[in-house]
């Protein structure tokens, strides 16, 4: 309510009198009241508070599930999957200490270091995954944010795999507004940013960027006009509010992304994350159906870790909501699920890919 409308809406509850010290006294509480009122606005408007995030995690397993169903099919066919397929452009020597990640130079996790590919051989992995039917084809690189002159070559790429009819995604790191504004005349259909964790909990896994950095990423990217695909990894030892500070700062963005992976840690011997305590089975199912109920018009992808999920787990995720899955023998250093068992998964259980329209 604007604030002259609530002045307006105070002052009618007093009658004028023409005693002074009464006058006085009125017109300081109608002042107390527009000031209180004027403060309890929202400078931006928080779709989804914490408590109410917390409350739904906190509802009996098969009422979530109910719930996430309902608005699933509200959304979507609930019979249809997104395929997205992953590709390393660069990999591993980054100078970020994301404590999960096998790509950290800090981490001795013998990876072997690949300098950015070349344009054609990009191309050719995008080609080899359109044809085992993916839809979109994202390219990850292991960097703290993009040079301009390896953003050239991405934009490249970018161009060329767009011209074989795939959607594309891209995740460099921290972009600027120029940059972000770049790939988007490249023409990127989707950057990946993720929030990764709650804010408070993000201390716990990495020092060398802030919270508000990764924000600022994605107001660039939206700003630029590109699709945002952000979310985050769970299993990390955080705890239920810190999932639900997580579903929650994704819910109350400007907007909500438009794509949303909840990956499971894939723990990488040689990082600090090998050995946490993993997540309970049902937690995960749970944070997938409060990501669907708190954005309901937004793809939810069951990312990393479904290799590890066998195929009622993954069946309960589908039914909690998740529509999109990263396809493809590789996530960008692990393996993922096998196209050959994806297919006959989704044969099993009656799911078509989504094709591009
Ligand atoms: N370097 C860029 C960045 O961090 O923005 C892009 C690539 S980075 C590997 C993309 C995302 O992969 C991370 O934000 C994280 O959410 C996810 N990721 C990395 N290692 C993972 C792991 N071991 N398990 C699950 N997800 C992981
Ligand atoms: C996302 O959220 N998950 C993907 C993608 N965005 C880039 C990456 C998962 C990486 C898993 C560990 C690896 O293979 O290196
Ligand atoms: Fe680097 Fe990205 Fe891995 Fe962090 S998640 S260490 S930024 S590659």
């Amino acid at each position: 309510m604007p604030s002259n409308q609530v002045t307006q809406a105070a002052v009618n509850q007093h009658e004028p009198s023409n005693d002074m010290t009464s006058s006085v006294a009125t017109i300081s509480k109608v002042a107390t009241i527009v000031v209180e009122k004027v403060n309890a606005l929202p400078s931006e408007t928080i779709r989804w508070p914490l408590e109410q995030v917390e409350a739904l995690f906190d509802l009996p397993f098969n009422d979530l599930l109910f719930r996430a169903q309902q608005v699933h099919r509200e959304h979507f066919n609930p019979n249809e999957l997104q395929l997205s397929s992953l590709l390393s452009i660069k990999t591993g020597a980054c100078p970020e200490d994301c404590k999960y990640c096998p790509q950290s130079a800090r981490y001795n996790t013998g990876l072997e270091v690949e300098r950015l590919m070349r344009v054609e051989a990009i191309v050719e992995a995008a080609k080899k995954a359109k044809h085992s039917g993916a839809s979109r084809f994202c390219m990850g690189a292991a960097w703290r944010s993009p040079k301009d002159k390896d953003l050239r070559v991405v934009e490249e790429a970018v161009r060329q795999v767009s011209e074989l009819g795939l959607e594309t995604c891209a995740t460099l790191g921290m972009l600027n507004s120029e940059q972000a504004a770049s790939l988007k005349t490249a023409g990127l259909d989707y950057y990946n940013h993720n929030l990764d964790t709650s804010e408070d909990y993000y201390k716990e896994v990495i020092t060398t960027r802030t919270y508000q950095e990764r924000l600022d990423t994605l107001e660039h990217v939206r700003s630029a006009g590109m699709n945002v695909c952000s979310g985050g990894i769970v299993g990390m030892g955080e705890t239920r509010t810190d999932r639900a500070g997580l579903i929650a700062n994704l819910a109350n963005l400007p907007e909500p992304p438009q794509s949303v992976p909840i990956n499971n840690l894939v723990q990488v011997p040689g990082t600090p994350m090998d050995n946490v305590e993993p997540i309970d089975e049902f937690e995960f199912i749970r944070t997938i159906a409060v990501a669907r109920i708190t954005m309901p018009g937004s793809y939810v992808r069951l990312s990393a870790g479904r290799e590890e999920m066998n195929d009622q787990m993954q069946a309960l995720c589908f039914m909690a909501g998740a529509n999109s899955v990263f396809y493809g023998e590789e996530l960008l250093t692990t393996n993922n699920a096998s196209v050959e068992h994806d297919r006959s998964l989704m044969a099993t259980l009656g799911i078509k890919p989504q094709s591009l329209s």
